[in-house]
């Protein structure tokens, strides 16, 4: 890459990243919701989750899982506790709390 073409680059680059840094929430954050639906094949989760402190509000919306296993044996109206790593919006853990009727 020529000189001038490099930092160009480095140039543009740098707003993104700094933007990137103040916003995205980083760590491990534990989460209470109920199962409104399972993703068949992936295992995503829809969750109508409580307010996540630190993380985001109370809302209802999808969450990839780490391993499709994760929601393998949920079903939609299990309350559920979860741990999400809120820089990827993955789920790394969920145990059942109680079953839907
Ligand atoms: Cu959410």
């Amino acid at each position: 890459m020529r000189p001038w073409l490099a930092l160009a680059a480095a140039l543009a680059a740098l707003p993104v990243e700094a933007a990137a840094q103040e916003t995205a929430t980083q760590g491990i954050f534990e989460g209470h919701g109920i199962v409104k639906a399972v993703a068949p094949k992936t295992g995503a989760l829809t969750l109508s989750h409580d307010d996540i402190k630190g993380f985001m509000p109370a809302m209802e919306m999808m969450y990839r899982v780490a391993s499709p296993e994760l929601s393998r044996d949920l079903k939609p109206g299990d309350e559920v506790d979860f741990k999400i790593d809120a820089s990827k919006y993955l789920i790394v853990e969920v145990k059942r709390i109680a079953p839907g009727k």
